[in-house]
């Protein structure tokens, strides 16, 4: 069976990997829309060797949709994936808009994937740096229970978009030919200070929040705790932009239930973990980058070590593909789950 597939966002930095990701797992496509901006319609994008024309998102662009992907950003969500249900598709949101809301699942397969069962229309997509993290976490929950976890983030300029991408080329230019850097977009757009992340790390990522956390943070907060279905697991996050353009790297430290787990038992547990591979070999210099994870769609791990004070405590060092693992593979890894188990 067929599907007609709407993607919203199809020109953005995610958008590009969906299509990369629908390809390569040879989605089952009827129909494929191509949505975004009026800035954009017109445009033509090659898809499985057919050129699609770009079209500007309306209500009526769902209709006869089955399945919307959307990825243009939480206010084009709000205003169109009522839109895309009511006219009979299944929306699979990329952005915030939705995630915390009680009756929209917030999944990532490895995870939670029965959640999707309950959706009602919209089934959401988490944060990218939440993804891999929860990725990492769950065969330790599910084998020893883990009580707190705390992440420090090291993030691609990729994951605000293409823009972001090219304020980071734009600078790097710039200052290497001895000029003025423009910052005119970083840490957000929108917001009223803007810093150069060339040659920089910015401790901002999205708006900052009366509590002092960004929004980043408080996103990689809550949305552990709905995944995990863990209300009372304490975490905390600090998030931070650096000059690369893939995959975000994070640094977590998680104290599990017994003080007797050992390295080694947390190693077996992510080695054998669907969607997470180890590359944790110290002696022979063997870990996780930026740059290895970057085309990738499973989500990396290691530097697994256990902390020299704390018995149930544990540090390791994640790496994923923010565009993939963390966009669009997860979110057409769920519209997959979708058919396999006719939850359409
Ligand atoms: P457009 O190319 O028309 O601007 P990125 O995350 O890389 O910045 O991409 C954002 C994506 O969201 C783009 O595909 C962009 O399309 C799309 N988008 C932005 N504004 C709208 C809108 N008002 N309606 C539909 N799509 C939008
Ligand atoms: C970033 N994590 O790297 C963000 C991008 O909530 O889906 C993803 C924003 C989101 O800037």
């Amino acid at each position: 069976k067929q599907y007609n597939v709407a993607l919203v966002g199809a020109t953005g930095a995610v958008g590009q990997k969906m299509l990369e990701t629908l390809e390569k797992k040879n989605f089952p496509i009827k129909e494929l829309k191509l949505l975004s901006s009026s800035r954009s319609a017109g445009k033509k994008i090659n898809f499985k060797g057919e050129e699609y024309t770009v079209q500007e998102t309306t209500p009526e662009s769902f209709e006869g949709v089955q399945i919307a992907l959307f990825s243009a950003g939480g206010s084009i969500s709000k205003k169109f994936a009522h839109e895309a249900v009511k006219r009979g598709a299944v929306v699979i949101d990329n952005t915030s808009a939705f995630r915390m809301d009680e009756d929209v699942p917030l999944v990532v397969p490895e995870v939670n994937e029965e959640d999707i069962a309950n959706h009602n229309g919209i089934i959401a997509n988490p944060n990218c740096s939440t993804i891999q993290m929860v990725a990492a976490l769950k065969p330790l929950q599910e084998k020893y229970g883990i009580t707190r976890v705390i992440v420090s983030t090291y993030q691609a300029v990729s994951g605000a978009g293409n823009l972001a991408i090219d304020e980071l080329k734009d600078q790097s230019q710039a200052f290497l030919n001895g000029e003025d850097m423009k910052a005119e977009l970083l840490p957000v757009s929108g917001d009223k200070k803007h810093y150069p992340i060339a040659f920089n790390a910015l401790p901002q990522i999205d708006v900052f929040q009366d509590n002092g956390y960004t929004y980043e943070e408080m996103k990689m907060i809550n949305e552990t705790k709905k995944i995990m279905h863990a209300p009372e697991l304490h975490v905390a996050a600090t998030c931070v932009r650096l000059p690369f353009f893939t995959s975000h790297a994070e640094s977590v430290y998680v104290e599990v239930g017994d003080e007797n787990i050992e390295v080694a038992d947390i190693q077996a547990a992510l080695a054998n973990a669907d969607g997470v591979i180890l590359e944790d070999d110290p002696s022979n210099q063997v870990y996780p980058t930026p740059l290895s994870a970057a085309g990738k769609s499973e989500v990396f791990v290691g530097r697994v070590r256990k902390d020299l004070d704390n018995k149930n405590g544990f540090h390791f060092w994640v790496v994923s593909d923010n565009l993939l693992k963390g966009a669009a593979w997860n979110s057409v890894q769920i519209a997959e789950s979708v058919i396999k188990n006719n939850w359409l």
